[in-house]
């Protein structure tokens, strides 16, 4: 069983999304961004460094955000609150990225515009928002 973790980037009431680039089945959709932590890795030390690859920033991270998900393939799926360091945003391996308001996240959840794993976490990350 291989981890896959996943920031819930917050900075003033909006969540941080990501628009997926593949593969296929999900391109489009928008989704936390993260990755698979590798053999041996801190999840937070893997989380840190996913961010830094994707998007060009520093994270600090906090709490876990939702319960596991597990994913298709032999994965689970963790969330943990973040927020900024140093830097801002950039799409590296994603199409686009934009902050969103728990409003216009749930609208996205309902439109069936976030990836299905992701989607889960709707209550979670809307409490998430509401707190900060
Ligand atoms: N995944 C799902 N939701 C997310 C992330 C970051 C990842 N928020 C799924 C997509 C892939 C797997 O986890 O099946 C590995 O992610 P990546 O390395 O392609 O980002
Ligand atoms: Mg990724």
């Amino acid at each position: 069983m291989k981890t896959v973790v996943a920031a819930a980037i917050v900075r003033d009431q909006k969540l941080l999304l990501a628009q997926r680039s593949y593969p296929d089945d999900v391109a489009g959709l928008w989704e936390l961004p993260g990755g698979k932590v590798e053999d041996g890795e801190a999840v937070s030390v893997a989380l840190e460094r996913e961010i830094a690859e994707e998007l060009s920033v520093r994270i600090g991270i906090g709490r876990g955000v939702g319960e596991p998900v597990v994913l298709r393939d032999n994965l689970i799926l963790v969330a943990r609150h973040a927020w900024l360091v140093e830097g801002e945003p950039v799409a590296v391996e994603h199409s686009a990225v934009t902050w969103v308001s728990a409003g216009e996240l749930g609208a996205m959840a309902r439109a069936g515009e976030l990836v299905p794993a992701d989607a889960v976490w709707l209550d979670d990350l809307v409490a998430l928002l509401g707190e900060s």
